[in-house]
């Protein structure tokens, strides 16, 4: 599958400072590590409706990342899957009587541009569950023979205790990882399984379902599970000990410990990932936005209403990433004050001193992604070109390329 187009990124003097990031695994904001290549992996989309603000939040967080690795001097290795073929994909599809693969395209071509206004760095494999059928099929077959998956009626289903190392990434009790585990598309009650939170690698075709052949007598033609998906194509991009495998927190449980149980299973090397890097869930007045719910702010729409897409990024950077909030209309209000005065201060031919600026934005970033800090740094710098003025005429320029490499903010 193709990305979306990438914007250039402007130079900085200097170099990043080592990032670090809370771990949802230990519970610790760490350093990050990586060699001369970062690598990282991010759960994308499942298109079955438009990008709303809870998601683009979330790609925002991970930009962040992508952007303070690249100036720390990293390389950066970034893969996003799209979930284009999945219960709720087919739900949706079926209730609107639309063919699942057109809802899907549609969709995905949809976030595509929303990334792009969003001025989101694209990642270097945009990758569809359909087109990695071959590697979940081959992952199937290897941890079949491993013997850690079985038949239940021809669907087949990983044994979350092939790994010893299950429950490492969210650290949750029994009780609350079954629960979730119903709550977000498992079947703990399932006749049959060998434990309630063992998962679904491969489902044998349904009538009115998309399948696939296998090309394997033992595994029948059928679709591939969620989270196997996921480590399929994080093993075959990135390998295994891969930098940062990050989502919104929805994601903990089950998908990320899950996924990372089976890759560890399948290479038999711990950690899947060495930081798991969760972004808080954001709502609507007070409720968590979730398609179920409906109660759904689509970044394509405030695009549509004439809204600035720097503006609604920078409401999203307002607010710190790992915690819940809600989003409001003042948020795009305070956020368009806010590009309004930066591009005055920007558009001055002189202004007061940056360096400490962009210091100051990379030292904020650096620490665990404190964007409220790093825009408030400049912020202050602003309001002094604005108002006092200053006799530094490369201020302005410094300004404008901090805010585009490092927050993605095109002044
Ligand atoms: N396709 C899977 C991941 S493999 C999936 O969760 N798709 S999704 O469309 O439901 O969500 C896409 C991304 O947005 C995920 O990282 C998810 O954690 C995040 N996300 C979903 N809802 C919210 C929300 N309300 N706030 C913040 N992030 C959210
Ligand atoms: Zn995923």
């Amino acid at each position: 599958m193709h990305a979306w187009p990438a914007s250039e990124i402007p130079d900085l003097p200097g170099t990043g400072l080592p990032l670090r990031l809370h771990d949802s695994a230990t519970g610790q904001v760490r350093p990050t590590a990586p060699g001369p290549t970062a690598r990282m992996y991010v759960c994308g989309i499942t298109p079955y409706d438009a990008t709303h603000i809870g998601h683009a939040a979330t790609y925002v967080t991970f930009d962040l990342v992508h952007r303070a690795w690249l100036d720390a001097g990293h390389d950066v290795h970034y893969v996003q899957n799209v979930t284009d073929v999945d219960d709720p994909l087919l739900e949706r599809a079926a209730r609107d009587g639309e063919e699942w693969a057109a809802l899907a395209d549609r969709e995905t071509t949809l976030f595509r541009e929303d990334m792009t206004s969003l001025g989101v760095v694209p990642p270097r494999n945009y990758v569809g569950a359909v087109e990695s059928i071959p590697d979940v099929v081959a992952a199937v077959r290897t941890l079949r023979e491993q013997g850690a998956a079985y038949d239940v009626d021809g669907d087949t289903y990983f044994s979350v205790h092939s790994d010893p190392r299950f429950g490492g990434v969210g650290n949750l009790d029994d009780e609350t990882m079954t629960a979730l585990f119903a709550e977000r598309g498992g079947d703990p009650d399932r006749p049959g399984k060998k434990h309630p939170l063992d998962s679904l690698l491969w489902q044998s075709a349904r009538p009115g379902e998309p399948s696939w052949a296998t090309g394997d007598s033992e595994l029948p033609e059928g679709r591939p599970g969620w989270h196997v998906e996921c480590a399929a194509i994080a093993l075959r991009y990135l390998g295994d000990g891969f930098d940062v495998q990050g989502g919104g927190r929805d994601l903990v449980f089950p998908h990320h410990e899950m996924s990372a149980s089976v890759g560890q299973v399948l290479t038999g090397s711990w950690p899947f990932a060495r930081h798991y890097v969760h972004g808080g869930l954001v709502g609507l007045d007070g409720e968590k936005m979730s398609k179920s719910q409906g109660n759904l702010v689509f970044v394509s729409v405030l695009r549509r209403d004439g809204h600035d897409p720097m503006a609604i990024r920078l409401a999203l950077l307002a607010h710190h990433y790992r915690g819940d909030w809600s989003w409001t209309a003042d948020d795009l209000v305070a956020a368009e004050t806010r590009l309004a005065r930066w591009r005055d201060g920007v558009s001055r031919p002189t202004g007061p001193a940056a360096d400490g600026v962009l210091a100051d934005v990379r030292r904020h970033l650096a620490d665990d992604l404190a964007a409220p800090a790093a825009l408030a740094a400049i912020d202050r710098w602003a309001a002094e070109a604005v108002t006092r003025g200053g006799p530094d005429a490369a201020a302005p320029g410094l300004v404008r390329r901090t805010a585009d490499a490092l927050l993605g903010v095109r002044l």
